[in-house]
């Protein structure tokens, strides 16, 4: 059975949702932070970074949140990833843009305000950073404009790894209600079974 390694409330989260999405079993292999279990030896075999999510399958692994997402999609649900060869091409820039261009700031911000003492915070940088936000969510609210989907009138890795890394901004308090067609596309898509049974394993962690 595959093993992921890591907390949904982290990047393994997108990886939890997409395992959901292919309806595979699984089992997880819990990563104990506090106790440095993701630097241990043992770990660093599984991913010389030391970092979560790792995906074991039988002699199989694979690290990069959206480069699990991808094996999963091949193996077990090949539309997740576009119908043809610019669909594919298109699903893959959606997810080189929202792991290089839209989390980068957000997990900036993020990590000065909630694991940066009050006292070491760096407000330059955390507004900096702000200060990038508005424009990449007029990007994706623009793209958005008539349409339920990012790539190809239908679900995909695109709007799943996009998703998984606006959804938080809802922890940095950005507020994005003004982008309406960002909104309609997340609230369709939150009504997905896999999507709400992630959730669910999600708050339950
Ligand atoms: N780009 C990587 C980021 C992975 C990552 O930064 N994981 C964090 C948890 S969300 C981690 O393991 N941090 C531990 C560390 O940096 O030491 C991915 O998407 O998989």
């Amino acid at each position: 059975m595959m093993k992921i390694y890591g907390s949904p409330k982290s990047s393994a989260g997108r990886c939890f949702w997409t395992l959901e999405e292919c309806g595979v079993k699984y089992e997880v292999g819990k990563i104990d932070f506090r106790q440095r279990e993701h630097k241990s030896p043992e770990f660093l075999k599984l991913n010389p970074n030391g970092k979560i999510p790792v995906l074991e399958d039988g002699d199989f692994k694979i690290w990069e949140s959206m480069a699990i997402n991808s094996y999963l999609a091949h193996s077990h649900l090949p539309e997740l990833l576009g119908s043809d060869i610019k669909s594919k091409s298109l699903v893959n820039q959606w997810s080189f843009w929202a792991l290089a261009e839209l989390q980068d700031p957000i997990i900036q911000i993020f990590i000065q305000l909630i694991f940066v003492p009050e006292e070491k915070r760096n407000y330059d940088l955390v507004k900096k950073m702000q200060d990038k936000l508005p424009v990449l969510f007029q990007v994706l609210d623009s793209s958005l404009e008539g349409k339920d989907f990012l790539v190809g009138g239908q679900f995909s890795l695109a709007d799943l790894n996009v998703l998984s890394v606006v959804e938080i901004t809802k922890e940095i308090k950005f507020d994005y209600s003004k982008y309406s067609n960002i909104l309609n596309w997340e609230k369709q898509i939150s009504g997905r079974d896999a999507y709400k049974r992630y959730k669910h394993i999600q708050a339950e962690s």
